[in-house]
């Protein structure tokens, strides 16, 4: 990244931590007309809790200078999909705009594999890790990690993804999305675009994991209320672009009826994309086309007229990660769920917000 362009986004960043706390972690307007990496992560207006939370002085965790502390990053998927590249890099930029020298900033990637999280948070660990942050890539299945960092009084803030385990004993917070709240945004889109009516194929995203069940309660529910939305198949693509090519290929095949795709990422929507063309239907007319993250070549998309609708998954988690930490270790309060708000694309906005997809 350039000179300028990094102090662009930290002068962005600068803004958004201003906008954080000015507005009440609203989204100011001047994020909106940003180019380059599009706006931070920032946690929705109104936050449910009773005021109470986890604090420093419970866990009698030790209180570590950020500046000079280490500090673990443990990403889940391989960096092939935007909304990955970006979570981290969102990580990487929050680190360096707080100065903290890039030799204390550790990251892992356990390439979709569970086994390999566990270990990798471990080695973090062995490393000198005096925080972590973890992108979980199940909802279940990382305990013996986190039970390593509690023994070594190791904060862990977990991000994007939700695991079953115990806020404030096992892990300080979740910082993540609505995610039963995009599946219900994806569908108001779906019922928008096709009048409420259609044959829709949804293409599922990994399995063992909220984000997944959530946003495929979230759209069968809002969908159920419209009684011309027929759900006529499902399967998972593993929120993966060539899987999801490949599945919508044979669900062309099985239902050839289908005239509407509801993909639970960006990277299967493509996918599909590239399966309709394959199949001689025009993608965004023939078969309308609505997906969640907010990824670039989505959005690109919908200003082609292939592509119907995206919400918005917001993985630049960075500024909230590393400013929920200072909080901790500041003694105040930390909610178990710091949820994020999430912004929305379609043929009506997609030319003038692309700058802010990733
Ligand atoms: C959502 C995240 C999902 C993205 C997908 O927070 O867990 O995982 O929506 C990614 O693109 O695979």
């Amino acid at each position: 990244m350039r000179v300028s362009e990094r102090l662009m986004t930290r002068g962005l960043v600068a803004v958004a931590a201003l906008s954080l706390v000015l507005t009440g972690c609203a989204k100011s307007e001047t994020e909106d007309e940003t180019t380059g990496n599009g706006p931070a992560a920032t946690a929705a207006a109104t936050q449910p809790g009773d005021g109470t939370g986890c604090t420093i002085d419970q866990t009698g965790y030790p209180k570590i200078d950020l500046k000079t502390a280490k500090i673990g990053f443990s990403q889940s998927e391989k960096e092939a999909n935007p909304f990955r590249i970006a979570e981290t890099q969102s990580i990487k930029d929050e680190a360096g705009k707080l100065g903290i020298p890039s030799g204390n900033l550790l990251v892992t990637n356990a390439q979709s594999d569970l086994g390999k999280q566990v270990s990798d948070i471990k080695s973090l660990l062995d490393q000198g890790a005096q925080a972590l942050i973890v992108a979980p890539l199940n909802s279940d299945g990382l305990q013996p990690a986190l039970d390593a960092a509690k023994a070594k009084k190791v904060p862990v803030i977990t991000i994007d993804r939700k695991v079953t385990s115990e806020p404030c004993a096992d892990y300080l917070t979740f910082i993540g999305s609505d995610f039963v709240k995009q599946g219900e945004r994806a569908a108001d889109q779906m019922i928008r675009i096709t009048d409420g009516k259609a044959k829709v194929a949804i293409l599922l995203g990994s399995s063992g994991n909220n984000v997944t069940t959530d946003r495929t309660k979230g759209f069968k529910d809002k969908v159920a209320g419209s009684s011309g939305i027929e759900i006529v198949a499902e399967q998972t693509g593993e929120f993966d672009r060539s899987k999801g090519q490949s599945v919508m290929e044979q669900l062309l095949q099985s239902h050839p009826d289908i005239n509407a795709v509801y993909a639970e990422n960006d990277e299967m929507g493509i996918g599909a994309v590239n399966a309709i063309r394959a199949a001689g239907k025009k993608p965004g007319t023939d078969i309308k086309i609505v997906s969640i993250d907010g990824t670039r070549n989505a959005v690109k998309l919908i200003t082609e007229g292939a592509y119907n609708a995206v919400v918005e998954s917001n993985p630049r988690f960075g500024q909230l990660a590393f400013q929920t930490l200072q909080e901790f270790l500041d003694g105040k309060p930390i909610p178990a769920n710091v949820i994020i708000s999430d912004d929305e694309y379609d043929e009506t906005n997609a030319a003038d917000k692309i700058g802010n997809a990733y």
